[in-house]
C-alpha cells in the first residue's frame, strides 16, 4: 500500500492481525522506492489505534467542551448555519483553507473547490502561500521551457540553495527514495553543492557546502550569475535561441560583486566562485527549498534561481531522453522550446480588503485570512473550512490568527484530532485515515511540475486500496465526503475537472458529479485520471507499484516558426533586483542588530511532518517537543546548557523554549522546527511536553514580498537568554 504520512508516497507493507494494523515496513518488491520505509510512516498502526484519534465528528457546546455527533447531522446543521450566513453576508463571507493533509487523498481539493465554485464563494487560502509561492509566480513571469529540466541520471551537478532534501524528501533530490539516488549519482560522479547555514544531512555529503550565514540567497545567486555572466560560462547558444534580456540581466547582476556577497555570507570567496564555475560547467538543476521564500523576496530570489538554470542551459535539448513521461496524467509532449510569459502570475482577482493583497498563481496569502476575519464591514469572512491544515499553529503571527479563529462566527475543522485549529472549532469533522481510504500516486506525480528538479524520476504509479477498515463503532468519512454532503444539503451540484499537467488540459472539461448518491472514491478517480497516460484499470494491476516508462519519448525539436523566449530581465524583477543591489551591504536588521544578535531559522525534523505526528510516542521518543537548537559555543558563550529553559524574543513576540547543542549549525543562528506547540495560553506550561511555537516571533506584515503577500517568516533577528520556569 501507499503510505501518506507525508507526501512521500512510500510503497509500503502493513502487516495485519485481526483486521488491525500492527507492522509497517517497506516494500523490497515496489521499484521506485525498494523497501524505503521512515520512521514516521512506522507508526501508522500507533496513530490509528491512538486514543486522540477522532472516531466521531465533534460539536462545541455553548460552555465550551465538545460532543461528539453523527456525521449526518453535522453536516446539516453546518448547511443550516451556512446557508444563514451566505444569505445575510453573501458568498465571500464563506472562506476555504486548503492544508497539507489536503493531498493525502486526490479527490479532497477538487470536490472541495467544485463546492466553494458552487457555492460563488472564491476566498480560497493555500497553505502553499506561506511555503513557496514565489516560485508559481516567477514561473509566469520567466515563461517555462516546455521540457523538463535534465533527466536526473544524466545530472553531473545538483545545486540546493535552502534544502534539506534527506529529511524533507522534497526539494531538489527525486522523491520516493533521495538517499539511494544521491549515493548512485555520488557514485557516478554528479557533484553536489549545498548552500544552508547547517551541515545538514543533504550538505554532509555535498562536494561543495557553503555554510553561509541565513538570509543572504538573493546576493548570493546573484553574484553567481555575476561571476558566469562575466566569465561567459553562461550557455550562449542556448542563451542566444531560447532568451531575451541576458545583457539586461548582466547589468543587473553587476553590483552582486563576488567579494561583498562572500564576504556578508561569511562563505570563503574560492567556494562561491567555485559553486559558480562548477555549476555553469555541469549539467544539472539549481533547486531551492523553503528557506529563502521564507526571506521577504520569495519570488524575486525564485525568479533568479530559474534565470541561472536558463543563463546555464539547464534544460532538456531535442534528443534528450524524458524519464519522467507521467502516468496518471494526461500524456504531454516535451518540445525544446520556450513558452514566452504571457500572463502576470500574480494580482488577479479576489482582491483582498487588506495590505493591497490579490491572488497569485502561489495561492490566496493565507496570512492576511486573520485580519479579514477581524476586520469588520463588507466582505468580512464569517465562516472558515479548514480542511487538512492546523492554521492555528502554521500562519505567521499565531496570537494573532488564534484571536481571529476564536472570533470567527463559523469554524469547521477537518482534523483527525483534537489539533490546535480543531479546539478552536465550533464542528470538527473526523476523517479517515489513509489506511482505511484508496490512493494513488497523482499528487507525488503532480509534484514534478511544481519547480524544476523536483518530483519522481521515473514514470511510476500506484493505486493502493483500503488496507483496514476504520475501528468499530466509528463514524468517519473521507474529507471530500463531507463537501459532496454539504452540497447534497444546500442543493447544489458539483463538477471536477481530469487532472492534467500544467499546460496540457485536455479540454474535455469538467465532469459533474452524482449528486443523488454519493459516488465512490474509486468513480471520482477515475474522473480524474480520465485522461491519463496509463489507465488506472492498468495501474491497479500492479499492486507493489510500477513504472510505465516510455522508452521512445525524447525531446522533439522547436516546432517550425517558434518564436518563444525565456524572460530573464522581466520589468520588475530587475526593479526589485536594482533596490537589492542598492542595500544588499546594509546591516539587514537595522536598528535591532545589537538587541537582537541571533538570527532564528527553521529546519525540518525526521520524526514529525509539519504539526503532524507530534502526539504519536514512537516519535516522540528523541525529542516530544521542538528544541531551540544553538552552536555548543553560543549555549557556553550565553552561559547555557543543553536542556535549559530559555526566553526568545524578536522585535514581534517572546516564545520560550528548551535550547540544545547542534555543532552543525553555525554559529549565531538559532534553528527551531516550525509549527509545534499547542494554542498561546497553554505554551509556557507545556514547552516541555509540546514545544513552542516559533511563528509567535512572526508578523503578517513584515518584510511582505509584494506579488504574493508572503510575510518574513526565517532569519528572525532574535535574544535569546535564559529564563526561569513560571
Ligand atoms: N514559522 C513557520 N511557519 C510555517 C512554516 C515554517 O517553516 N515556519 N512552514 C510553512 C509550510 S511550508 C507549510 S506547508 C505550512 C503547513 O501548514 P498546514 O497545512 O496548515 O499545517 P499542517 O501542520 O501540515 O496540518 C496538519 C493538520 O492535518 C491533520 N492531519 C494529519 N493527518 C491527516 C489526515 O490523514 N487527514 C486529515 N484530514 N487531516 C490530517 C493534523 O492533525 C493537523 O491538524 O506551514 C507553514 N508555516
Ligand atoms: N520530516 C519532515 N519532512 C517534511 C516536512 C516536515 O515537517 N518534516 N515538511 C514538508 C513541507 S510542508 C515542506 S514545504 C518541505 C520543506 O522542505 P525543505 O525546504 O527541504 O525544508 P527544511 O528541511 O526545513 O530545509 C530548509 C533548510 O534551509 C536551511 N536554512 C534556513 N534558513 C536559511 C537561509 O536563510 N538560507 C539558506 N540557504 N538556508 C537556510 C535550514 O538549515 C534547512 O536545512 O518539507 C516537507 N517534508
Ligand atoms: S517518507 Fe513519508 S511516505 Fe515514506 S514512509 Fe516516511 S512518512 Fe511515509
Ligand atoms: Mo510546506
Amino acid at each position: 500500500m501507499m503510505c501518506r504520512f507525508c507526501d512521500n508516497g512510500c510503497g509500503v507493507l502493513v502487516e495485519l492481525e485481526n483486521g488491525r494494523p500492527v507492522k509497517v515496513r517497506g516494500d523490497r518488491d515496489n521499484p521506485a522506492y525498494a523497501g524505503f520505509c521512515c520512521i514516521k510512516g512506522q507508526q501508522m498502526p500507533e496513530q490509528w489505534n491512538h486514543p486522540g484519534r477522532l472516531l466521531h465528528s465533534q460539536k462545541r457546546m455553548p460552555d465550551g467542551t465538545f460532543r461528539s455527533i453523527p456525521f449526518s447531522h453535522a453536516v446539516e446543521e453546518i448547511a443550516e448555519r451556512l446557508s444563514e450566513i451566505v444569505a445575510r453576508h453573501g458568498p465571500r463571507s464563506v472562506a476555504l483553507y486548503r492544508g497539507t493533509y489536503s493531498i493525502v487523498n486526490p479527490a479532497t481539493v477538487p470536490v472541495a473547490l467544485a463546492f466553494m465554485e458552487a457555492l460563488g464563494a472564491s476566498l480560497v487560502f493555500d497553505a502553499n502561500s506561506i511555503d513557496q509561492p514565489g516560485k508559481a509566480v516567477a514561473q509566469a513571469l520567466h515563461g517555462r521551457w516546455q521540457a523538463p529540466s535534465p533527466a536526473f541520471e544524466t545530472r553531473d551537478v545538483t545545486l540546493l540553495i535552502g534544502a534539506n532534501p534527506l529529511v524533507s524528501f522534497q526539494m531538489g533530490l527525486p522523491i520516493a527514495n533521495p538517499g539511494r539516488e544521491l549515493t548512485t549519482a555520488i557514485a557516478r560522479g554528479m557533484r553536489l553543492i549545498v548552500i544552508d547555514p547547517r551541515r545538514t544531512e543533504t550538505a554532509r555529503r555535498a562536494h561543495l557546502h557553503l555554510q553561509c550565514r541565513p538570509g543572504h540567497d538573493l546576493s548570493l545567486v546573484a553574484a553567481m550569475l555575476n561571476v558566469i555572466l562575466r566569465e561567459e560560462l553562461h550557455d550562449a547558444a542556448f542563451v542566444e535561441e531560447n532568451v531575451t534580456g541576458h545583457e539586461a540581466l548582466r547589468a543587473a547582476v553587476t553590483p552582486f560583486e563576488p567579494e561583498p556577497v562572500a564576504k556578508l555570507a561569511d562563505v570563503p570567496l574560492a567556494d562561491l566562485l567555485e559553486a559558480a564555475r562548477i555549476f555553469a560547467a555541469g549539467r544539472g538543476v539549481a533547486t531551492a527549498g523553503t528557506a529563502p521564500s521564507f526571506n521577504g523576496q520569495g519570488t524575486l530570489f525564485e525568479y533568479l534561481v530559474l534565470s541561472l538554470n536558463t543563463i546555464c542551459g539547464q534544460w532538456s535539448r531535442a534528443g534528450d531522453p524524458v524519464t519522467h513521461t507521467g502516468t496518471l496524467t494526461a500524456p504531454f509532449s516535451a518540445i525544446a522550446q520556450a513558452e514566452a510569459p504571457h500572463r502576470r502570475g500574480y494580482g488577479y482577482g479576489p482582491q483582498l480588503r487588506v495590505r493591497d493583497i490579490a491572488n497569485c498563481d502561489g495561492g490566496l496569502q493565507a496570512s492576511a485570512l486573520a485580519e479579514e476575519i477581524l476586520l469588520e464591514g463588507d466582505g468580512q469572512i464569517r465562516a472558515l473550512l479548514s480542511i487538512a491544515g492546523n492554521p492555528a499553529l502554521t500562519i505567521p503571527d499565531q496570537d494573532l490568527n488564534v484571536r481571529a479563529l476564536k472570533a470567527i462566527d463559523l469554524l469547521v475543522q477537518i482534523d483527525i484530532k483534537f489539533s490546535a485549529t480543531a479546539r478552536l472549532a465550533d464542528y470538527v469533522i473526523a476523517p479517515k485515515l489513509p489506511l482505511e481510504m484508496a490512493g494513488m500516486t497523482l499528487s507525488q506525480e503532480l509534484f514534478g511540475f511544481y519547480a524544476a528538479g523536483m518530483g519522481y524520476k521515473d514514470a511510476y504509479a500506484q493505486y493502493t486500496p483500503p488496507i483496514v477498515e476504520p475501528p468499530e463503532g466509528a463514524d468517519v468519512v473521507e474529507d471530500w465526503e463531507f463537501f459532496h454532503a454539504l452540497a447534497q444539503r444546500m442543493g447544489l451540484s458539483l463538477a471536477i475537472e481530469p487532472a492534467a499537467a500544467p499546460g496540457t488540459s485536455s479540454g474535455r472539461g469538467k465532469v459533474d458529479l452524482d449528486m443523488e448518491s454519493r459516488p465512490s472514491t474509486d468513480e471520482l478517480f477515475e474522473i480524474l485520471t480520465r485522461d491519463a497516460r496509463i489507465p488506472l484499470s492498468e495501474v491497479r494491476k500492479h499492486p507493489h507499484g510500477a513504472i510505465f516508462r516510455n522508452e521512445s519519448m525524447v525531446v522533439t525539436g522547436r516546432e517550425p516558426g517558434w518564436t518563444g523566449r525565456l524572460d530573464v530581465a522581466n520589468a520588475e524583477m530587475l526593479a526589485d533586483l536594482g533596490q537589492a543591489a542598492a542595500c544588499f551591504n546594509e546591516p539587514e536588521h537595522g536598528d535591532a542588530e545589537e538587541r537582537y544578535p541571533y538570527r532564528l531559522i527553521n529546519g525540518r525534523l525526521l520524526r514529525t511532518y509539519n504539526s503532524n505526528g507530534q502526539d504519536l510516542e514512537g516519535l516522540r521518543r528523541k525529542w516530544p517537543y521542538n528544541p531551540a537548537f544553538m552552536h555548543p559555543d553560543d549555549l557556553d558563550r550565553a552561559g547555557l546548557a543543553a536542556g535549559d529553559l530559555v526566553e526568545i524574543h524578536s522585535e514581534h513576540g517572546s516564545i520560550r523554549s528548551i535550547v540544545q547543542p547542534d555543532a552543525d549549525l553555525r554559529a549565531g543562528v538559532v534553528s527551531m522546527a516550525p509549527t509545534y506547540g499547542g494554542l498561546p495560553e497553554e505554551q509556557d506550561e507545556q514547552v516541555r511536553e509540546w514545544g513552542t511555537n516559533s511563528g509567535r516571533l512572526l508578523r503578517v506584515d513584515d518584510g511582505v514580498d509584494r506579488y504574493t503577500g508572503q510575510p518574513r517568516m526565517g532569519n528572525i533577528a532574535v535574544s535569546v537568554r535564559a529564563a526561569h520556569p513560571r
